[in-house]
């Protein structure tokens, strides 16, 4: 049975604050979730919008430890960069909020709370390893140790990067903390667990049954899940980043980032609205949409429904309209690798063009199937579409206006069979439109926005009132003023899309705001209604400008393989003809500490450029440790790991300059440069 719904909460996924926003991250949600709801507000509904950077979890604190800033430098360079990203692109939230400020934190502690009290959780204990020194749990990532199968030194807890193998941190031997290098011990921690299992019968219904109308993609991951059979998921974690566990005796455990981040946009849903938040959240007449890529469909279809559910006072989302993956030039966008298009530097590159990226990723999502971005695509869509057929029709009809009547609208005469075929054809546009955004295929909907351009061009073309303007002079009239309604009409259709455009459009009409209802009138302009100046909507992209972007994606291949020398060839010993494989690079001492029970040695963490690393050398007669703390160092990165006792390895050794009475001076740089520079 339909649902009779009154008002639509859309939400898109909150980005980690640990990087900017990319084209993926643009085609996969912000901008399908912007389409539908600049559409909504056309129509005159009452719709929320709401969005913000997800601050919680690992990856911000190891970008913190790479860069040595805290996390909440890190979070707040990001939630900065990325809140602007998306003002400039015109993503129109209603609030862009953080998961850090007092209402979320608030919130989220209260809502863990009530599921607490009212025993929806279970307590279960696991083993995990702790770092004794630094007094905390650490996880895959954040652990190392050699490789059981190839015994690579430096194997990661969940990966060995020289064999491939995948591990369990279990599997390491003498596991280490990855950014100290101490050495690790198991310890029994307790956690507290969602117990998926005992909602599987209800999932299975409200999801397999009740919303077979899904995509296909969203539809078929959550089957799956299913039919695998839904286990305890642990909703907090030992960690000292994150929003602490409002229970006693918890001390050290934060809710696990994707417990607290979903519930982000009930928080900041009521950071806008704290008075009638709840009208958006707990209505069965508020139509929720999640917006989302697909490596999150798990959490926004199973776990987080779970929760909503177990607290029992919330809606259920209505949909979840994943897309799948974009990837840049056939190769997967990697925020490690630099391989993507950063839209602040986009804007750089191409200011003023918002809308010619927002088209060609709407033109190519990756609605059903990951897709590609290319950048001779960019060119031909913007020569092609919006330059040859969108913006070559308003022009045309703009400039004829000015050139036969001073810019002012001709009143419209007899209209032909030939008009009327054309409006009609024009006008059944827009059902289709409807009936494709509101199933969410932005896609197509864009698609039938542009053939209703084309439809306009097509008008021009065969009236071809430059042949007739002398001899008949009504005709003309009447044909530049259906062009001039279609123009006007163009502004709607494409004002979900391209609402930059569109705004130029109306300005250069000389109109106001339109709406929904208006698309498909033939009277939006009265005669002798003054136009403005027109202007290119869009102006072509030229080969130059194509090629320097191919030739930046070269040098970012150039430089990642120059970069991955980690794991490169292993010196066997350093007789002059290896002295020229060594290799050299800068890092940045994050901390430098002295080494119990051994007189000489300080033990130093490097940012590398890559995930840091401990390098322990013998000076500590000539140094006291925080001298050398922020100074760049350079040092030998292709040694052997060399173990000293207790667990403690060095990666890499230190160089310095030595006086001939023994006193000596570690090498440093005359400027600041990159970590992981090479040194030549
Ligand atoms: N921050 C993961 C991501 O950016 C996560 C989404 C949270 S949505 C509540 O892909
Ligand atoms: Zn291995």
């Amino acid at each position: 049975m339909e649902k009779k719904f009154n008002r639509t909460l859309v939400t898109s996924a909150l980005p980690y604050a640990n990087g900017g926003i990319h084209i993926g991250h643009l085609a996969g949600v912000y901008v399908p979730a912007d389409i539908y709801v600049r559409y909504l507000r056309l129509k005159g509904e009452e719709v929320l919008f709401i969005g913000g950077s997800d601050e919680h979890g690992v990856p911000v604190t190891i970008r913190a430890k790479k860069e040595g800033i805290t996390v909440q430098e890190v979070v707040d360079r990001y939630h900065n960069l990325i809140k602007d990203s998306f003002a400039e692109f015109g993503i129109s939230f209603d609030v862009y909020s953080r998961t850090t400020s007092d209402t979320h934190k608030k919130h989220a502690s209260d809502f863990f709370r009530k599921l607490y009290d009212t025993g929806k959780f279970v307590e279960l204990e696991s083993e995990q390893f702790y770092d004794e020194a630094a007094q905390e749990f650490l996880t895959d990532r954040n652990i190392k140790g050699e490789c059981p199968r190839c015994h690579a030194a430096d194997a990661y807890g969940d990966q060995c990067e020289k064999c491939g193998s995948t591990l369990s941190p279990e599997e390491l031997i003498n596991p280490y903390n990855a950014a100290t290098g101490n050495t690790l011990v198991k310890r029994p921690t307790s956690h507290w667990y969602l117990p998926l299992d005992n909602y599987q019968g209800w999932l299975e219904k409200w999801i397999l049954e009740e919303h077979k109308e899904w995509r296909p993609n969203v539809y078929g991951q959550c089957k799956s899940w299913l039919d695998l059979g839904l286990r305890p998921r642990a909703v907090t974690r030992d960690l000292n980043w994150g929003i602490p566990v409002p229970v006693e005796g918890a001390e050290g455990k934060v809710l696990y980032v994707w417990f607290d981040a979903p519930i982000g946009y009930i928080s900041n849903t009521k950071e806008l609205l704290p008075n009638d938040w709840e009208k958006w959240w707990k209505s069965e007449d508020t139509k929720l949409v999640h917006f989302i890529g697909k490596d999150n469909i798990v959490f926004h279809c199973i776990v987080f429904p779970t929760m909503l559910k177990a607290e029992g006072s919330y809606i259920l989302p209505d949909n979840v309209p994943s897309n799948e993956f974009l990837n840049l030039e056939d190769d997967k966008i990697s925020t490690s690798r630099n391989w993507a298009v950063w839209l602040h530097e986009y804007l750089v590159d191409f200011p003023g063009k918002q809308d010619v990226l927002r088209y060609v990723l709407t033109a190519n999502a990756p609605e059903t199937k990951d897709n590609n971005f290319t950048w001779a695509d960019f060119q031909a869509r913007n020569n092609n579409e919006l330059v040859a057929v969108y913006g070559n029709f308003v022009n045309r009809a703009l400039q004829l206006t000015k050139k036969y009547y001073n810019g002012v609208v001709p009143a419209c005469g007899e209209i032909t069979e030939f008009d009327q075929a054309t409006i009609d054809e024009f006008r059944s546009i827009k059902a289709k439109i409807e009936t494709l955004l509101d199933g969410y295929r932005f896609r197509d909907a864009l698609k039938e926005a542009m053939n209703m351009a084309r439809i306009g061009n097509k008008y021009l073309a065969d009236s071809e009132p430059w042949k007739v303007v002398k001899t008949e002079p009504e005709r003309v009239k009447t044909i530049i003023n259906v062009s001039l309604q279609m123009a006007a009409n163009l502004a709607i259709a494409f004002e979900a899309f391209l609402p930059f455009s569109s705004a130029q459009l109306r300005q250069m009409l000389n109109l106001g705001a339109l709406t929904w209802e208006d698309l498909g009138r033939m009277d939006l302009l009265p005669a002798d209604h003054q136009l403005a100046e027109p202007a290119l909507l869009f102006e072509k992209i030229e080969d130059e400008a194509i090629a320097a972007q191919m030739q930046r994606l070269e040098d970012i291949k150039k430089a990642n393989e120059a970069a991955n020398y980690r794991a490169e060839e292993v010196l066997p010993d350093t007789d002059f003809d290896n002295f020229l494989k060594l290799d050299l690079r800068v890092g940045t001492v994050l901390a430098c500490e002295r080494v119990p029970k051994m007189k000489k040695l300080l033990k130093f963490l490097i940012a590398d450029g890559l995930e840091n690393r401990t390098i322990v050398s013998g000076i500590a007669q000539h140094y006291e440790p925080e001298q050398l703390v922020g100074k760049q160092v350079c040092f030998v990165a292709n040694f052997p790991p060399r173990k000293f006792k207790d667990g403690l390895v060095s990666e890499g050794m230190i160089l310095s300059a030595v006086n001939a009475d023994g006193t000596l001076s570690v090498m440093t740089t005359d400027r600041e440069v990159l970590p992981g520079s090479k040194v030549q």
